[in-house]
Order: C-alpha cells, then sequence, then structure tokens
C-alpha cells in the first residue's frame, strides 16, 4: 500500500487536501493495475482540516463506477436516442478532424464553439491547451461566466478589484453575517470557524429567501424576497447614517462619494424597504443598528446573491458597507466573497494563452449562457461544431430545453469529453472518456481559502480515459497541428504557470511534497485596513463614475428585476399567468451542481426532485404533500411530488437543481433549468436563474 497526496478539483470554495489509498498489487477490481482502496481528508491541510464531505467521501464509487465511460463513443441511432457504439481512439479522433475541417472550410472557424466549465477547477485541467487549440481553429470564443465573475465585478466597481477578506476571519467577528450564502451545505469547512467566533459569543445572522440548514443553524433569520436585498442595504446605510454609525474617519480617509450617498439615501427609510422586500422594517432597523454598533462585524458571501439580474448591483452596494462602518480597521471586520483573486494575483493564468498562436484577428464571443440561443438562432456563421467538456450544460445552463433543441440540430456535431453520460453527453456525436482527479496531474488554485493544493495522480487513467490536457493534445495532433506549445506536458505546463509571470514564491518542490502551500498573504492580512483600494482614485467608490460610463446607476441603486412581482401592484400577481417565483438552489449534500446525482449511492438516498412551497400556496391550488404538480411557464413544464414547508413564504417556491431528465418521473429531458431565465446579469457576463416566474397547478390522473 501506498499513500497519494492530492486535492479535491470540484467547483467548491474549500478546496480540500486528500491522502489517496493506494493497493499496486490489486487483482480484485476490473481495472487493470493499482487500485485507490481508501480516500481520506488530509489532516494536515489547513482549511479543510482532515474532513471531507459527502459527496467527495464515496469519490471511489465514481473512479469504479459500472457507469463511467472507459472507450470513445460515435453516434449510431438518431440524436439524443443515447444509442452509440465504442470506437478506437484513432478512428474517433479521426472523424472529429474531418468534421471540424469540413465545417470550417464552408462556414469559417467561427462555426467552431467551444463550451467549458469548471468540472474540474484544477490550473492546468481547466485552463491550459484549450485556449491554445481553439485560437489555432480561429473557433467562436466562449464569454461570460456561470458562477463567479457577476460578483467578482460587483465587489470591484466598490474596491478596484474583487479582493477581500480571507473567509476564515470570521473565526475573530463578534458579529457575522451570512448573506446569500448556504454555508453549512456548500462551503462546510468554513463553519468550524464560524462555529470558533460563536464560542466567543459572535451573533450569527443569516439573510436568504429561504430557511436553509444555514439559516436554521444561525441566531437570526431575515428572509427577504429575491432580489430585494439592494433595498435593504440601502434602508441599512439610511439607518447608519441617522443614528451616527458611520466611522467618518475612515470615509473621510479612504472613500470618495459619500455626501453624494447621504443625499441619495435620504428617502431609503426602513419602511420603504419593506415594502419591497418584504420584511419588517423594525427587523431592518435592528440588523442596520447591531452592524453599526460592533466594529468588527464580517459579511460572509460567495455566488448565491449573484444569480438575479441585477446581481453585480446587489455585490457592488454590500461592498459599500464595511466602508461605511469602518468594519475594515477591525480584525474580524470586513467582507469575504471567493478568493479567486488571490491565486490569480501569484500564479500566472495568462501564460496558458500564447497570442502568437493565432492571427490577431477578432473572434466573436458568445457568452456561455446563452448556449441555447448560439445553438438556434445564429446565422453568420451559425454554430455547426460543439465541442463541450468539464460540464453539463444541458442540465447546468438556464433555458434548457433551447439547448436540447439546439444539440438535436441534425447539421450540429458535438464533441463532448466526459466521466459518464450525462445528458450532454447523451446529445453528442462523439464522446471521449474523461479521467478523474486520481488519475492526473494537476495544481488546484481555491476560491474559499489561501492554499493552493498539489494533485499528484493516484492511479493511471481508468480504461482509455484521458486527462483533458491530454485530450487537447490528442485533438490537436488529430488536427495536423504541429506548434510545440500544443504539445506541451502537463508538468511543463505547471512549471509555466508557477515560474513565468508574476509568482511571489509558489514552491512546487514543497507543493509536491506537502500537497498545498500557503499563498504569499499573511494569516491577519486585512486588505483595507487602511484603505489602499485599487480604483483610480485609491478609494473605495460609494459614487462610481465607471459604472456611469458603462451605462449602470453610479450610486448603489434598486432596480427591480423585470421577470417579477418586485415593486409591482401585488394584486396583479392574482391575474398573472405565472405568479409564483421560482428559486432552483443547490441543496443535495450529495450533489455538486449536477454531478453524483446519477450514481446510486447519492442520487437515490436524496429522494428526487420536487417542489417545495408554503402552505398558503399549496392550499390555493388544492395540492397537498405528496400529490403531482405540474411546474410551469412559456419556457418548460415539469412534473414533480408536492413538498408543503415553511421554509419559503406565500409567492415563492423552489425545485433543487442538480437532478438529470431521468431523474424525474415523467420527464421529456427537461430539467429544473427548462423552466429557469437566461436574462444576463447587470454586468460581469452571470445569468439570473433566481428571476425566475411560474405557475404551479395539480396534475389530474
Ligand atoms: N453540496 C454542494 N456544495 C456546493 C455546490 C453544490 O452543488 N452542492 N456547488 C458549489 C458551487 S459551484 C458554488 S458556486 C457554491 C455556491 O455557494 P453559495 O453561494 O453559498 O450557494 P447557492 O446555493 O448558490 O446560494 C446561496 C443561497 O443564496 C440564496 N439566495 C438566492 N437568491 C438570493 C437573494 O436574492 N438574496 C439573498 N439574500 N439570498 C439569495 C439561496 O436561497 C441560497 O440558499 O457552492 C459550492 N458548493
Ligand atoms: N438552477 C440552477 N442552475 C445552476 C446553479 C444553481 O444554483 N441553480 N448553479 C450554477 C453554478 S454556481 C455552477 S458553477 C454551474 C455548474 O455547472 P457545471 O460545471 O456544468 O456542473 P456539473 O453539473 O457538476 O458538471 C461538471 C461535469 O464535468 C465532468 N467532469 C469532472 N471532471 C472532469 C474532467 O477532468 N474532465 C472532463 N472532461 N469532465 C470532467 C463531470 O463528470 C460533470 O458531468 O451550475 C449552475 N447552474
Ligand atoms: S466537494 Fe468541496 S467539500 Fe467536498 S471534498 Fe471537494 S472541496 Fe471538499
Ligand atoms: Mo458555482
Amino acid at each position: 500500500m501506498t499513500t497519494v497526496l492530492g486535492t479535491c478539483h470540484h467547483d467548491c470554495p474549500d478546496s480540500c487536501g486528500w491522502v489517496a489509498t493506494v493497493d499496486e498489487a490489486s487483482t480484485d477490481n476490473a481495472a487493470t493495475g493499482p487500485v485507490v482502496v481508501k480516500l481520506r481528508g488530509n489532516k494536515e491541510h489547513p482549511f479543510s482540516q482532515g474532513e471531507l464531505c459527502p459527496k467527495v467521501n464515496r469519490f471511489i464509487d465514481r473512479v469504479y463506477s459500472p457507469d463511467r465511460l472507459l472507450h470513445p463513443l460515435v453516434r449510431t441511432g438518431p440524436k439524443g436516442s443515447g444509442e452509440f457504439r465504442e470506437a478506437t481512439w484513432d478512428e474517433a479522433l479521426e472523424l472529429v478532424a474531418k468534421r471540424v475541417s469540413d465545417a470550417i472550410e464552408t462556414h469559417g472557424g467561427q462555426t467552431v464553439l467551444p463550451w467549458w466549465s469548471a468540472g474540474t477547477q484544477g490550473l492546468i485541467q481547466e485552463g491550459a491547451l484549450h485556449p491554445l487549440f481553439f485560437a489555432k481553429l480561429g473557433s467562436s470564443r466562449r464569454t461570460g461566466s456561470l458562477c463567479g465573475v457577476t460578483a467578482s465585478g460587483g465587489i470591484a466597481a466598490t474596491y478596484g478589484d474583487p479582493k477581500a477578506a480571507e473567509p476564515s476571519n470570521v473565526q475573530h467577528s463578534d458579529l457575522i453575517i451570512l448573506w446569500a450564502t448556504n454555508t453549512k451545505l456548500t462551503n462546510r469547512h468554513l463553519w468550524p470557524f464560524i462555529e470558533k467566533a460563536r464560542a466567543r459569543g459572535a451573533h450569527v445572522i443569516t439573510i436568504d429567501p429561504m430557511r436553509t440548514a444555514t439559516a436554521e443553524a444561525s441566531d437570526e433569520v431575515i428572509q427577504p424576497l429575491p432580489g430585494t436585498d439592494v433595498a435593504v442595504m440601502l434602508a441599512m446605510m439610511h439607518v447608519l447614517i441617522r443614528e451616527g454609525l458611520i466611522d467618518q474617519d475612515y470615509v473621510d480617509s479612504y472613500a470618495v462619494g459619500f455626501e453624494e450617498l447621504v443625499e441619495h439615501v435620504t428617502d431609503w427609510t426602513p419602511e420603504r424597504a419593506s415594502a419591497i422586500c418584504g420584511i419588517d422594517a423594525q427587523q431592518i432597523t435592528d440588523l442596520a443598528i447591531r452592524y453599526g454598533q460592533t466594529n468588527n462585524s464580517f459579511i460572509t458571501t460567495l455566488i448565491g446573491g449573484e444569480h438575479h439580474e441585477h446581481g453585480a448591483m446587489l455585490f457592488r452596494t454590500m461592498a459599500c458597507l464595511p466602508v461605511l462602518t469602518g468594519a475594515w480597521r477591525h480584525r474580524g471586520g470586513g467582507l469575504s466573497k471567493s478568493t479567486g483573486v488571490w491565486s490569480e494575483a501569484q500564479i500566472d493564468f495568462g501564460a496558458f494563452q500564447r497570442p502568437n498562436l493565432w492571427d490577431g484577428a477578432d473572434r466573436r464571443g458568445l457568452n456561455m449562457n446563452h448556449l441555447g440561443r448560439s445553438l438556434t438562432e445564429l446565422s453568420d456563421p451559425p454554430v455547426t461544431v460543439l465541442f463541450a467538456w468539464n460540464g453539463n450544460p444541458a442540465v447546468t445552463v438556464p433555458n434548457s430545453d433551447l439547448i436540447r433543441e439546439g444539440m438535436l440540430r441534425d447539421d450540429l456535431f458535438t464533441v463532448v469529453h466526459e466521466q459518464f453520460m450525462t445528458d450532454t453527453a447523451a446529445l453528442a456525436d462523439v464522446i471521449f472518456p474523461a479521467c478523474t482527479q486520481l488519475e492526473q496531474l494537476d495544481v488546484v488554485p481555491s476560491w474559499g481559502h489561501m492554499y493552493v493544493g498539489f494533485n499528484n495522480p493516484a492511479i493511471p487513467p481508468v480504461g482509455e480515459s484521458v486527462s483533458n490536457t491530454e485530450w487537447f493534445r490528442r485533438l490537436s495532433k488529430a488536427m495536423g497541428f504541429t506548434e510545440p506549445e500544443l504539445f506541451t506536458s502537463d508538468s511543463d505546463l505547471i512549471d509555466t504557470a508557477l515560474t513565468e509571470g508574476s509568482l511571489h514564491g509558489i514552491d512546487r518542490q514543497a507543493l509536491e511534497r506537502d500537497g498545498f502551500v500557503r499563498l504569499d498573504v499573511s494569516e491577519d492580512h486585512n486588505p483595507y485596513v487602511e484603505g489602499g483600494f485599487a480604483t483610480p482614485s485609491g478609494r473605495a467608490e460609494l459614487v462610481s463614475e465607471r459604472l456611469g460610463e458603462m451605462g449602470q446607476p453610479r450610486l448603489p441603486t434598486f432596480i427591480a428585476p423585470e421577470e417579477s412581482f418586485i415593486g409591482a401592484d401585488l394584486s396583479s400577481r392574482d391575474a398573472a399567468d405565472y405568479p409564483l417565483t421560482l428559486t432552483t438552489p443547490k441543496h443535495h449534500v450529495r450533489f455538486l451542481n449536477s454531478s453524483y446525482s446519477a450514481l446510486p449511492k447519492h442520487g437515490p438516498p436524496e429522494g428526487g426532485p420536487f417542489i417545495e412551497l408554503d402552505p398558503v400556496d399549496a392550499h390555493k391550488r388544492g395540492l397537498n404533500e405528496g400529490d403531482n404538480a405540474r411546474v410551469f411557464n412559456d419556457r418548460s413544464s415539469l412534473t414533480v411530488p408536492v413538498r408543503i414547508s415553511e421554509r419559503l413564504r406565500p409567492g415563492l417556491v423552489a425545485v433543487p437543481f442538480g437532478w438529470w431528465a431521468e431523474g424525474y418521473e415523467a420527464s421529456n429531458g427537461s430539467t429544473a433549468n427548462a423552466l429557469t431565465s437566461d436574462t444576463l446579469t447587470d454586468w460581469g457576463g452571470g445569468v439570473s436563474y433566481g428571476d425566475t416566474l411560474v405557475e404551479v397547478a395539480a396534475v389530474n390522473d
């Protein structure tokens, strides 16, 4: 037996360190060669501290699942029939090279669309080689983001860049606000740091429209309607000013626009906000006073708030709060969000973009959230080749019936690289088998803490699967490309990003030996103790001329999303076709987005998809617990069992996201995201899953 240090690759803030135990001599598994017999958390890892999670505790089941794709597959039946035959790598590559070359000859390079997500968020397996390969093809470019860029863009509007506090600093705080984040589910290894603060008497408030597991574990819960937080924040500002709770010295020294902001929020009384966000004016006043009276108040947030039409504005406004109270001055004070920007400052992600490989011509950008539109609406040129890997867009991207419609086009050639026959893979023409994190080399930058992880492969690739980088090397060879950069080895790719460019002391040897290293940031580092904002003025911008130039409000401003009843006469709700707001949250402890939902020890114990609604809404529609209901809007319709609870409020319903179509009892390919809105966010290129209206009706059969 040997042990191998690695790091979880999932798109999860915790980036846990792990230890794989490998039986070099095992013969009791279908896989040839060494077998991983145990995977546990690395006790030395300072953030995850030896624990993994209910998803990854069973990662070995995933690696050796009988459903794993182990050989290239070529479609034999009609599109979407799921009928494939095994092919050799050579045959499959040759087919792809021919179809791609023909398409480019007919329509030009931009007919090719690459779509990837963060199935692995490792440095090289997510980021390397594909930029070169698609630049060489002259393809369309993937733009936008499913996750994170809107939040970062919002914070950057106020601070100049998205830098905020190290999340574990929460342990030193006396007032913790978990704002639009479900820590206990999505960021579980941060919770012990919150408990540390609590043991010293810290008060924990969760602000979330849904009474989540995190809300249940908090001291106080505030449930605004989704998409209304900016109104709450403006009223908080009003109260902070009225009650003299501004740190005037901090504001005068390190911010711009205070006078204009004071004027702007004069009318934003808690009563006004209350009418929009549906929480008591007194609750908003109490929140503001508690926030203003606590020196080291700490707001923890991640991504939940960005999935709205005005998601960036939410983060831009939130970033003003710790400036106004001067919380940034104090240990345990400030705000934390994803920490990706810290790794980006110390690892040279740009090293993977070699601009010399293409002629510098502009290539059209297509937002990844608009995959369905890109496949069904473009003509100049149409998308006739889709490469999809490292993600499951047929399930995870909004307005997904349109994606399915596009992927069913006979004149579209789709190439997928996957570990499993996902809903996306099932719509492909050619599928290549992908390996898992236990089979590949990588470095894992974290977006939830300050440690960079290393991932040593524990075993060789299972079956004929290959890593993303090896897939691109093989595709480049099949296309007849010869530039040496396209064939860089994994180890050299890592060196490229760690040693070229802007690295500040990430020592690869230490990384490989220990499994992680800390970024060059001290543990008590607080980025804005003495201002130092990255804006042109060097100050936090309560008023932002840059936003004005982008056509956005210069000041924090509440704007109701278009697909909502917010700000509308609520009696109009009764007459509307789609009177209910739908949220489609991450809900299941055994899923990571749509990953794991089809595995037998993960999916079935979660019990299947459902619609959760308030007794008031249920009874209005004659629905009882366990009944089947239809949830529908103009985009799609789903049939799911009813769960009645008081975790939401009247007018707000939830369908958990993550199940593939086969998880629904009756589905012709639709999943929760068939219903969701693909309206883009105000800035940042994200999308507003959370601003979706539906109606729910009993199914009479
Ligand atoms: N178990 C598990 N863990 C995960 C994931 C998973 O799928 N499963 N996914 C990972 C990924 S990719 C990410 S990005 C992170 C996300 O981590 P989080 O941002 O913590 O998670 P979300 O569930 O996206 O959103 C958090 C909460 O925001 C609330 N919310 C939605 N709209 C609003 C609003 O307008 N106002 C307020 N105040 N709250 C709102 C939702 O009800 C939800 O409970 O989690 C990661 N961790
Ligand atoms: N309604 C709704 N929709 C949402 C969200 C929500 O809260 N509600 N959350 C959004 C968020 S925050 C995110 S980040 C996205 C996530 O969306 P996706 O990134 O599409 O997430 P997954 O469904 O986990 O798909 C990852 C896929 O990558 C594959 N994979 C894993 N490792 C590798 C690898 O090394 N190589 C290759 N080729 N494949 C690999 C896995 O098998 C899996 O099928 O979903 C978004 N969609
Ligand atoms: S999914 Fe997240 S919590 Fe689970 S092991 Fe991976 S990094 Fe840790
Ligand atoms: Mo995400």
